[in-house]
């Protein structure tokens, strides 16, 4: 396995086969309440190639007009995000004991053909609390370097189950997602992936 940049803790198979299947219905009725959109980059409105909604009293968002931002309500239906569900607030426990609770979580919805080019985490008002990502589905060519862009990067996949949290020096990484390995998951009706992020989106 590559080296991992220092702050970033990689926790392989941390979600067992019955626990990811009960954060799916999670998810299933997170998207009834807030449904999947297709969110566009600031200026450009070029649509990404990952759906998304959230979960939480702010929500993570991105249109033409506004560029990213996080916001209480869904952007097309003017609702507020549903709750993050209890399991996951239990995992943000378990794994960052010290900060305080999750204010986002971000769900990317990744058809076999989705991508995220590189890119920093930084449209939060603090820094200072970790990022915890889950993985569901198939699985991803992920890829994370430094802090600066440009500089070498280390790619490994993620699979369903696994866990990453990005603390300290990993918190401002560049990261992204190259590639969806379809097909390599039955826990999905549908070839693809879910991605979980939850932050700390205001200081405490
Ligand atoms: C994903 N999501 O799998 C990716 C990677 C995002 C995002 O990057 O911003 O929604 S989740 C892993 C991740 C998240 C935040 C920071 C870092 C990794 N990191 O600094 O390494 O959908
Ligand atoms: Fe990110």
């Amino acid at each position: 396995a590559p080296s991992l940049p220092p702050g970033l803790r990689f926790f392989p198979c941390y979600i067992d086969a019955q626990a990811q299947a009960a954060l799916v219905e999670e998810i299933r009725s997170v998207v009834r309440a807030a449904p999947l959109y297709r969110p566009q980059m600031p200026r450009s409105g070029k649509p990404l190639s990952v759906r998304m909604t959230n979960c939480g009293p702010l929500g993570w968002v991105t249109d033409r007009q506004h560029g990213y931002r996080y916001q209480p309500n869904h952007p097309e239906t003017g609702l507020p995000w549903p709750p993050i569900p209890p399991d996951l607030l239990e995992l943000w426990k378990s794994l960052a004991p010290a900060a305080p609770p999750p204010e986002a979580c971000l769900v990317n919805v990744y058809g076999p053909e989705a991508k995220m080019g590189l890119h920093q985490d930084k449209d939060e008002a603090t820094f200072a609390a970790p990022v915890l990502s889950v993985s569901l589905g198939d699985e991803a060519l992920f890829r994370i370097g430094g802090s600066e862009r440009g500089g070498p990067t280390v790619s490994f996949r993620l699979r369903s189950g696994d866990v990453l949290l990005m603390d300290g020096e990993s918190r401002l990484a560049f990261h992204g997602i190259d590639r969806i390995y379809g097909g390599t998951a039955a826990l999905l009706r549908q070839p693809g992936r879910i991605n979980l992020t939850l932050r700390r989106v205001t200081p405490f």
